[in-house]
């Protein structure tokens, strides 16, 4: 849904795939005690590690006005152009845009009423009614799966599109913000999924692609979908991935959050900017464009930052922390309650037993960025030892940094010196040794945390 559209041309030199038979159909219930015909959504499954983080399923009775803008108009408040800069056809209109049964309906119509923006009076009255929502300041979002089970109306000069365009649109003007077409549908080549991107480089820069589902796409409802990430977008027809519709990206216009468009079209510069009357669109006919839903998913949960601790406070007994210990006396380290934890329940504890004993109770952390570090822990300790050290290394050999642990009756924080982390790797925890000694013999650690300064 460009102003300056790639042709259809382009679009069959850049991939042609044929797929054979319907990933999905619908399955219909048959609701006998109201003697009525239920259709059953299509389903979808993201696969492993993604999250919905939004979406619309569009139950109810009217459009939720907290995720969609509703255009009544053929000029552009986003994009200050007329007829969406590609010459459609088309007046959008609110009442054209309707919610029920579980699915928006995008409703195209033929119009005698002459429709026109003021702002739009050189391009003469529009000879259409259709449908047109965004989500821009709504939903906008960096990255995903976006999937969407949609219905397109067929005949010539239908243009239905399910896109995205860069959140940025209007301090960044297109292509400055970068366009994702998800879909869009052209009836001269009715089984194909048509998608591109569109992006800035000196000028216009596109990428377009097309993926044939053996199948005429406006027969039922389909998922269409793009996976989203930093360095590649792969875009599926019902699941199905097909050649050369993977488009491996770098460009500034897609490492920020896009929103999201849904519009049926008439005419238009795609197909070489018809007259209203060749439109496969007789009067008081209606077609429509039928979305099922639309999800936005998400790879797993933002990841913790790298200072972060796993199970810091010995809750969760010995997760996430190892033990070296040189002469099998590793029993000295264990998750317990005595005397009860700085916080929580439990504690870790070193101790004797009479027997000499060392133990290296730690914990690893990669990714850290270049820079200066402390440890800190609650210690609580009596008795003498060899070695009693909170410390950090910069690997298993290194020299570390530490503090010597004195007698402590109470809960008492201490902290290492700094250590300068270049390689991104620390190791950090409690290291004790004895030689002999008895179980009055003991420190009690708990709370541990790392501290970028
Ligand atoms: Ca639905
Ligand atoms: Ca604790």
């Amino acid at each position: 849904m460009t102003r300056r559209h790639l042709t259809s041309g382009l679009l069959a030199v850049c991939g042609l795939a044929a797929l054979h038979g319907c990933a999905m159909d619908a399955t219909e219930l048959e609701d006998a005690a109201l003697g009525t015909h239920q259709q059953a959504e299509l389903a979808y499954n993201p696969g492993s590690g993604w999250n919905l983080v939004w979406s619309d399923e569009f139950d109810g009775t009217s459009l939720n006005g907290n995720n969609w803008t509703v255009l009544t108009s053929n000029w552009d408040p986003v994009t200050n152009n007329c007829n969406f800069g590609t010459g459609e056809l088309e007046y959008p209109r609110a009442q054209n845009v309707t919610v029920g049964g579980g699915k928006l309906i995008l409703t195209a119509e033929r119009t005698s009423d002459n429709p026109m923006d003021s702002r739009c009076t050189g391009y003469g009255p529009r000879s259409f009614y259709s449908g047109r929502i965004h989500t821009k300041g709504k939903v906008e979002k960096k990255y995903g799966k976006i999937a969407a089970s949609i219905k397109v109306p067929s005949g010539y000069g239908m243009w239905p599109a399910f896109w995205t365009l860069g959140a940025n649109i209007s301090s960044t003007p297109w292509p400055g913000c970068g366009e994702i077409d998800i879909l869009e549908w052209h009836s001269n080549d009715p089984t194909w999924m048509k998608s591109a991107t569109h992006w800035h480089n000196g000028g216009q820069a596109d990428w377009g692609t097309g993926a044939s589902g053996g199948y005429n796409l406006a027969d039922s409802f389909h998922v269409y979908e793009v996976e989203w990430t930093a360095n590649t977008m792969v875009f599926r027809l019902d699941g199905r991935i097909v050649a050369n519709n993977t488009f491996n990206h770098n460009e500034s216009e897609f490492q920020q959050p896009h929103y999201l468009l849904l519009n049926l079209a008439l005419g238009g510069n795609w197909y070489g900017n018809p007259s209203p009357a060749s439109i496969d669109l007789p009067w008081g006919v209606k077609k429509t464009m039928e979305v099922e839903w639309v999800r936005w998913y998400q790879q797993g949960s933002t990841p913790p930052p790298p200072t972060s601790l796993t199970n810091p406070g010995f809750e969760s007994g010995m997760t996430g922390w190892s033990t070296w210990s040189p002469n099998g006396t590793d029993a000295a380290d264990f998750s317990e309650t005595h005397n009860g934890g700085h916080s929580g329940a439990y504690h870790l504890t070193h101790w004797t037993n009479g027997t000499p004993f060392e133990v290296w109770t730690y914990q690893t952390r990669s990714g850290l960025a270049a820079g200066n570090y402390k440890v800190r822990a609650w210690v609580r300790k009596g008795g003498g030892f060899d070695l009693a050290r909170l410390q950090a290394k910069t690997c298993g050999s290194c020299s570390p940094v530490f503090t010597d642990l004195g007698s402590y009756g109470n809960w008492t924080l201490v902290e290492t010196p700094a250590i300068y982390v270049s390689g991104g790797y620390l190791e950090l925890g409690f290291h004790t040794r004895l030689s002999s000694g008895n179980s009055a013999n003991y420190i009690h650690m708990d709370d541990v945390e790392l501290i970028r300064l």
